[in-house]
């Protein structure tokens, strides 16, 4: 599961991913300066495992992980490849949610595309983009489709009215996912097709080091315009966080995000909200070797949370023990829980709850 981070060219992308990962990409006060895509695997920061760690005190921590791709910039008739176009939508339509970078800070030496700063313009100029090429996709499917329905194949007659719907809107400028159909619908016609528009989306209003806090006016017309598309909004001083984040030592850095009145980076909220709209969740294991953070999908079962140790956990599962978070922190470890008859034992349809500490059990 990867999220990428999508928007006009020169608003700061990689400027953000470097805040982000460890992982350097090129930026510079030029349209374009990413072409590849840079991928970077970045630690969720969670202030559970500093806890955990404190309990059980083990030999090692391991933080969970996101995968974030910072995309090359978009521009007006990119689905028509303009720009470097078309392989940019390509590389979009891989991830599996977008972080919408708009820029929202005022600043004459840094080149806007479109002249001047209107992160409105801007958001609709990047949906236009995308929802073209899905407009693209759904009548290349529609042509396909067309024929079986007219020789009265009830499937492709129920797919050619899904996929008319999608493009009638798409040519209203709505969005995929704003759409509704029965979930049986969308898990046979429209889920398969990984529709750029239908991946979830949150905006990142890139913001200037006075509003890291309170965002601006800028900040508030986005507010306003994505009022009604339940997409979360999040503001970062993103080059500020940049320069911060280039400071050695961590005192330092703590000192310099106070000074814009943070108590932590805006990307290590992003980070976690990033796993949020991957549909992500956190389960432990804490053990004297390693207390570490695991990523399940939200509804993932227990033999699949095992099956993300290892496949043989998986396969042989019998059952897991099982410790809510608070549980454990309450009582301060596992042998405390167990005697307050807080431990619970869980068999192969256990749904897995986010901050769960598990151990399973198995054969191989
Ligand atoms: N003043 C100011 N400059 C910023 C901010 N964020 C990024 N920049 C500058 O804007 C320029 C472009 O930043 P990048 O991160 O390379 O932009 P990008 O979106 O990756 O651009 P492309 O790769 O060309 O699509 C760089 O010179 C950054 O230093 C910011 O918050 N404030
Ligand atoms: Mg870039």
């Amino acid at each position: 599961m990867k999220a990428g981070i999508v928007g006009l060219p020169n608003v700061g992308k990689s400027t953000l991913f470097n805040c982000l990962s460890n992982a350097k990409a090129q930026s510079a006060n030029f349209p374009f300066c990413t072409i590849e895509p840079n991928i970077g695997v970045v630690n969720v920061p969670d202030p559970r495992l500093q806890k955990l760690e404190e309990l059980v005190n083990p030999e090692r921590v391991m933080p969970a992980t996101v995968e974030i791709v910072d995309i090359a910039g978009l521009v007006k008739g990119a689905s028509k490849g303009e720009g470097l176009g078309n392989q940019f939508l390509a590389n979009i339509r891989e991830t599996d949610a977008i972080l919408h970078v708009l820029r929202c800070f005022e600043d004459d030496n840094i080149v806007h595309v479109d002249g001047s700063v209107d992160p409105i313009r801007d958001k609709e100029t990047i949906d236009m983009e995308l929802q073209l090429k899905d407009l693209e996709t759904t009548e290349k499917k529609l042509d396909k489709v067309k024929r079986a329905a007219k020789t009265g194949n009830k499937e492709a007659q129920k797919e050619e009215a899904i996929l008319l719907k999608i493009k009638e809107n798409l040519e209203a400028g709505i969005s995929v996912r704003a759409l509704e159909f029965s979930e049986e619908d969308y898990e046979e016609f429209v889920q398969p097709t990984q529709f750029i528009t239908d991946k979830p989306v949150m905006y990142v209003c890139n913001v200037d080091e006075g509003s890291a806090t309170t965002g601006n006016a800028f900040v508030e017309k986005v507010r306003e315009a994505v009022k009604d598309e339940n997409a979360e909004v999040l503001v970062l001083a993103v080059g500020t966080e940049a320069d911060i984040n280039e400071l050695d030592d961590y005192e330092e850095r703590q000192m310099f995000l106070a000074d814009i009145g943070l108590e932590e980076p805006g990307s290590a909220k992003l980070i976690r909200s990033a796993y949020k709209l991957l549909n992500q969740q956190t389960y432990f294991t804490a053990g004297v070797k390693e207390v570490r953070a695991w990523t399940v999908n939200v509804g993932a079962t227990g033999p699949q949370a095992a099956g993300v140790i290892h496949t043989d956990f998986e396969k042989g599962f019998i059952r897991a023990e099982v410790i809510a978070y608070e549980d454990y922190v309450q009582y301060g470890s596992e042998a405390k829980v167990k005697e307050a008859g807080k431990m619970k034992v869980e068999g192969k349809n256990y749904i897995v709850k986010d901050g769960d500490v598990m151990h399973f059990l198995f054969n191989v």
